[in-house]
């Protein structure tokens, strides 16, 4: 069966958006919506409570990323974006998952190890489910590309894992799409601005580590001029920069918000030093953000509006879930439909 060619993708609501977020994540999503391809986005509050949020700052969060899609550039006419909760069918999909899901595919996602931490008697079972309703949100549109940043990529392979288990299982060849990822672009990973070997994230202790979507001109260009860097001026090639990973990852960057090859960054910037290259940086990240931030300032003035968005959204992708979800039960053998 051919699938209609369909792009799910979401972003948890734990925070404030990061750069990371945006260049790995939302920037594509909006360069998707000119595709040909339907376009679903999801702020996926059920993942962020694997972790505890407090119940305010949810709600807000929500309103947060919601704000922060459509202020990218997301068009709720072009694209159908809601949050995960108000569409009961990935819940009622992600249960059948969990029976099809083994134990050992989910011991070996790497995420679960790194945010359970030391003491994993303590996280919750939410935490360790998390990829099947992940697989669960991408199916239950049958959704045939998921764009994510790298860090996505193992879970992404647990929902082709899923959807051609459950296809063999239940003898229904080709009944969910085996997804692919969209991983790629200019920053798949762009790193925290404290440690080049750690990914840039909302939940990161450390302010410093990342710039908000919603930080000042005077925020973004104080954590440039802090961030880590070496010593040694630019080189020629980006192959000069193996081993240099904050260099390299300030330069990914550059590329990245000014629609250059990491090569055209560094034939510009070659010799110079990194007190040269920040202002520069700092200047085009005030240049490119500010602008996303007032935006979404204006949004967040009108919860209600949102509010609205995102319930029109819900709407029509339950009208796409649904049908779905009815099929699901019937090929598994339930009876009735929710
Ligand atoms: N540093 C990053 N570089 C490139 N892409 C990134 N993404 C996240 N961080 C980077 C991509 O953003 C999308 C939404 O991510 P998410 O919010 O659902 O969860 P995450 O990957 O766990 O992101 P964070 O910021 O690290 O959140 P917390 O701190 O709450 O865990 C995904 O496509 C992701 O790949």
């Amino acid at each position: 069966m051919p699938h209609t060619p369909r792009v799910f993708s979401g972003v948890q609501p734990s925070g404030s958006l990061t750069l990371g977020n945006y260049l790995g994540a939302i920037k594509r999503f909006v360069e998707l919506q000119g595709s040909g391809m339907e376009t679903i986005y999801c702020v996926v509050d059920l993942h962020a409570i694997t972790v505890w949020q407090d119940p305010k700052e949810l709600t807000a969060a929500t309103r947060g990323v919601a704000a922060a899609f459509l202020a990218c550039g997301i068009d709720p006419k072009k694209s159908i974006l809601f949050n995960q909760s108000q569409v009961p069918a990935h819940t009622q999909l992600a249960w059948i998952f969990n029976c099809v899901v083994r134990l050992g595919w989910l011991n070996r996602m790497t995420q679960f190890k790194d945010k359970a931490g030391k003491d994993r008697e303590a996280a919750s079972a939410g935490l360790y489910a998390y990829p099947a309703l992940m697989a669960a949100d991408i199916l239950v549109y049958r959704a045939t590309h998921v764009p994510v940043g790298e860090d996505q990529k193992q879970h992404l392979e647990l929902t082709r894992d899923i959807a051609a288990k459950f296809n063999n299982d239940f003898d229904a060849p080709d009944f969910f799409p085996l997804t692919e990822p969209l991983i790629g672009g200019p920053a798949p990973r762009v790193m925290s601005l404290r440690d080049g070997s750690k990914k840039m994230s909302k939940s990161d202790p450390s302010d410093m580590s990342r710039i908000n979507l919603t930080d000042d001109a005077d925020a973004i260009a104080q954590k440039i001029r802090k961030a880590r860097t070496d010593p040694e001026p630019l080189p020629e090639t980006p192959e000069g920069l193996e081993g240099r990973a904050e260099a390299r990852n300030l330069v990914g960057i550059y590329a990245a918000l000014s629609g250059l090859t990491a090569e055209q960054v560094l034939a510009e910037y070659a010799g110079q030093g990194f007190g040269a290259f920040k202002p520069k940086l700092a200047e085009l990240a005030v240049e490119k953000i500010t602008p996303i931030a007032d935006e979404m300032r204006r949004l967040l003035a009108d919860p209600g509006e949102i509010d609205r968005i995102l319930g029109d959204g819900a709407k029509r992708a339950e009208a796409i879930a649904v049908p779905i979800l009815e099929e699901t039960y019937r090929t598994v053998g339930l009876i009735g439909s929710r």
